[in-house]
């Protein structure tokens, strides 16, 4: 054994000890703070740093196994990667959690409160950031050689407050204390070229001359996946200025705009947009977009490079996974890349381009579907737009070719039409050998709606992916008190392979563990009890139903709908306190997009109608409403656990997927919800008897939208829907401002876009049968157990296994070998 050799086996840790001594040798070494003066920040700092060291061997070894078996890599670009807290899953699936907890507790430190007190990374908006941190964690799993590419946000998704029901927004810092996890490389750095023209010289070739040209600079954290054997890359970008200060300028005393080219590149990483669905800051995105694009593909090609001649070969090792269209500049990048600087043809370019990237659209909605306005376009990005240019025309050719009559000029990626833009989801999927779908219902709905004309053309592009989620994090990790009663029920083997978990499907039948099942979920309630308390100041019994509705705030997902419902309950339960009511806490969290107006009325409505009935006496426990503010990924660990019921409402058709729907349904929440998104497969497996399905179908709402919906119709035929909606537009709810919902009403009356009332009755019915099932505790139990069996399909595991199969043609070990480990 060398010197060097018998350092690094210092480091490990293998019990109590070993934690203590790596602690103190950070708090001393790295923190430089003797542990008698180290405040609780510093304790953090440390222990990440011993974490971090653990992952240091592994994360080596992986990147040495993959350059040596020259094996193929997926690159996941994603604009959004929403981690959360990192430091207690690292713990967890390092099999770290007794020693470390133990160490602490020897040093008089609070392990508990170290973990709470590291800042959410929360470098994305929602679903589909969640859904790219879930993936990585698989991939790592999977062992999976992959590089997480996204920009490193100064500011990361929005505080909300609440202040008298109003939704406030206040900056993000989560990178003030440090970010103890991850690697500088200054040496990774790579020039960002914008706007300028392109000349083409006497011989043909076209030459970009940018006026300006900023750096991206790489900073990794390594991601370990389950028993932490392989660690994969998450490389974050962060804007640089190619020249820091302008010496001349700054001589002259003109210290201000000496620093106006520093300012403007660090703006490109400074903040992500809190916009879930829609675009904005049109220049700026449309920087970030490419700026973090270009340098990903930059570094994964002299990766490849580094070890390989021919570049022809590179869809042979390099799979390149598009999340969204915010990233589909990477079609024309790469083309500039293989062309401009590796001298390829435009058509060998183009074949390499298709077969290498691949694309996963999450949602059908027109408003979301990225378009840049061509001036825009072409003044940031001259060169791709004649790129872009050159693959429509390619693209055209196709599409005269092709039998069918198809209106072309809605095929073109660049649209000339009064609308003129570049269509991103298009350019994406033209560049791509497969396109999918995030469930099979949204795969569907792809090929009938937005993708139609472009499924005709390439068919069998598209397909679907059903989304998953990590068990790691979504089971084991957030729910102690069910995790522990499964393993030891039926052994671990679900941690690594969810489908295993099916094994205490029989357990259902059985009295006692159904008994041991309810305390679990009692003890997450009183646990939530007790945050509901201190942070809003609510008190809730633990023994109410825990009706849960966690996601973005969206017209769509129909919180409006939930809270309508509320109203509803809440005048019958006044009109007979007597009667026999089914207890039940309705608990929201979410933010609305700062610009949404409607979304941040429907918070405020939620939290008058909130303090008008938890504040009256008739009403007692029978009915609490609770908006938790700030909801982000922290705060779902505590809530998820802790749910009952699971609020699945979208309109159909409109919800790609949903992954909450998948979290709560496997920590023993029945959900009520609509046919949409994965909703629908979610119903398959758990049976129908076991989940509340109610309202229109995805047909129904696509029949409606052709035939016409009358709205008004339906409220005057329903006396409660009449009520609720009189009550809340005439300002029972908000008598300092009558009128404050009028627009909710209005729109409810004349345009409800979202069906919102053509489903309230389905809705309420459904609700009243929940409230009997609720009340049959052993019944109840039984179904949620059987959701918690049945639900292991959604594992993100699963998901990036059909990626890999389908769609990167990566091999990945089998379940078995997964569990049985070994290097
Ligand atoms: C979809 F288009 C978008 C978007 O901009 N942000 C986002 O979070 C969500 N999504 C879908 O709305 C969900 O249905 C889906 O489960 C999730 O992406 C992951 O695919």
């Amino acid at each position: 054994m060398n010197a060097a050799t018998a350092v690094t086996l210092s480091r490990r840790i293998e019990d109590a000890e070993d934690v203590k001594r790596l602690i103190i040798e950070k708090l001393k070494y790295a923190v430089g703070k003797d542990p008698e003066h180290s405040v609780r920040q510093d304790w953090s700092a440390a222990l990440i740093l011993a974490v971090r060291d653990q992952l240091v061997d592994h994360w080596m070894a992986s990147t040495r196994r993959a350059y040596e078996q020259d094996q193929k890599r997926v690159y996941y670009l994603s604009m959004e990667f929403l981690i959360g807290r990192l430091l207690k899953d690292t713990i967890i699936n390092l099999g770290l959690e007794a020693p470390v907890r133990e160490a602490l507790t020897e040093l008089g430190a609070d392990y508990d409160e170290i973990l709470r007190s590291e800042p959410d990374a929360a470098l994305g908006n929602g679903g589909l950031g969640r859904l790219a941190a879930c993936f990585l964690d698989s991939m790592s799993t999977l062992g999976i050689p992959a590089h997480g590419y996204g920009i490193r946000y100064e500011n990361g998704l929005f505080r909300q407050s609440i202040h008298d029901g109003w939704q406030a927004e206040e900056p993000e810092d989560w990178l003030v204390t440090g970010h103890n996890w991850e690697f500088e490389r200054p040496e990774v750095i790579y020039n960002i070229p914008f706007g300028g023209e392109v000349i083409t010289t006497p011989e043909g070739k076209a030459v970009w001359h940018p006026a300006e040209v900023m750096l991206a600079a790489a900073y990794d954290t390594p991601i370990a996946g389950w028993r932490g054997r392989h660690v994969n890359t998450l490389r974050l970008w962060a804007g640089k200025p190619a020249k820091r200060v302008d010496l001349d300028r700054f001589n002259r005393g003109e210290y201000l705009s000496a620093m106006e080219a520093a300012v403007r590149a660090e703006t490109v990483s400074r903040i992500l947009y809190p916009d879930d669905t829609t675009e904005e800051g049109k220049n700026l995105r449309l920087r970030q977009e490419f700026f973090f694009t270009s340098a990903s593909l930059q570094d994964l090609l002299r990766r490849y490079l580094s070890s390989h001649d021919d570049i022809s070969k590179l869809p042979e090792k390099v799979a390149i996974q598009l999340n969204d269209t915010h990233p589909a500049i990477a079609v024309a990048e790469l083309m500039r890349l293989l062309v401009d600087t590796h001298g390829l043809s435009m058509e060998v370019a183009f074949q390499l381009t298709r077969e290498t990237l691949s694309y996963t659209n999450h949602t059908l909605m027109p408003e979301a579907l990225e378009r840049w306005s061509l001036q825009l376009f072409g003044s940031v990005l001259p060169r791709h737009l004649d790129i872009i240019r050159w693959i429509d025309e390619q693209h055209l050719r196709t599409a005269a070719a092709a039998k069918r009559t198809l209106d072309l000029e809605r095929v073109r990626i660049v649209d000339h039409t009064n609308g003129q833009g570049v269509r991103m989801g298009h350019l994406a999927f033209v560049g791509s050998h497969r396109v999918n779908g995030v469930s099979a219902l949204h795969a569907d709905l792809m090929k009938q709606t937005v993708f139609q004309d472009l499924d005709s053309l390439y068919p069998s592009r598209i397909l679907g992916v059903t989304n998953g989620v990590t068990p790691r994090r979504w089971l084991h990790s957030c729910n102690k008190p069910l995790s522990d009663l499964l393993i030891e029920t039926i052994g671990e083997d679900w941690i690594g392979d969810l489908e295993a978990i099916e094994a205490v499907a029989p357990y259902a039948e059985d009295a006692a563990f159904r008994e041991r099942f309810r305390a679990a979920k009692h003890e997450n309630k009183c646990r939530l009890v007790a945050e509901i308390q201190s942070r809003v100041g609510i008190h809730v019994s633990p023994d109410a139903m825990f009706d849960v509705q966690i996601k973005r705030m969206h017209e769509y997902k129909r919180q409006l709908l939930n809270i309508m419902e509320a109203v509803a309950q809440y005048f019958a339960i006044r009109n007979d306190p007597a009667a026999d009511w089914t207890p039940r806490v309705k608990i929201f969290g979410g933010k609305a997009a700062p610009g949404y107006e409607m979304a941040k009325l429907i918070i405020k409505l939620i939290n008058d109608v909130a303090r008008a009935v938890n504040s009256d006496p008739v009403i007692g426990d029978r009915l609490k409403i609770v908006f938790l503010p700030n909801y982000n990924v922290s705060t779902a660990e505590r809530i998820i656990p802790a749910a009952d019921l699971s609020e699945q409402i979208s309109t159909a058709g409109m919800e790609a997927s949903g992954t909450g729907n998948m979290k709560l349904a496997l920590n023993g929440a029945l959900t009520i919800g609509t046919l949409d998104g994965a909703n629908v497969e979610i119903c398959d497996r758990v049976g129908r008897e076991n989940i509340h399905i109610f309202g229109l179908t995805a047909e129904d709402v696509a029949n409606y939208r052709i035939s016409g919906y009358d709205s008004r119709a339906v409220i005057d035929g329903n006396e409660t829907l009449k009520t609720v909606l009189d009550a809340i537009g005439s300002g029972v709810f908000s008598p300092e401002d009558p009128n404050r919902f009028r627009a909710i009403v209005d729109r409810l009356s004349y345009d409800d876009y979202f069906f919102v009332t053509a489903d309230f009755a389905a809705y309420l019915d459904e609700q009243r049968k929940v409230d009997r099932a609720f009340m049959d505790k052993e019944d109840w139990t039984r179904r949620t157990i059987l959701n918690t069996a049945r639900v292991g399909w959604f594992s993100a595991d699963r998901a990036i296994r059909d990626y890999a199969r389908e769609i990167w043609n990566v091999e990945t070990p089998s379940a078995k070998e997964i569990n049985q480990g070994g290097e």
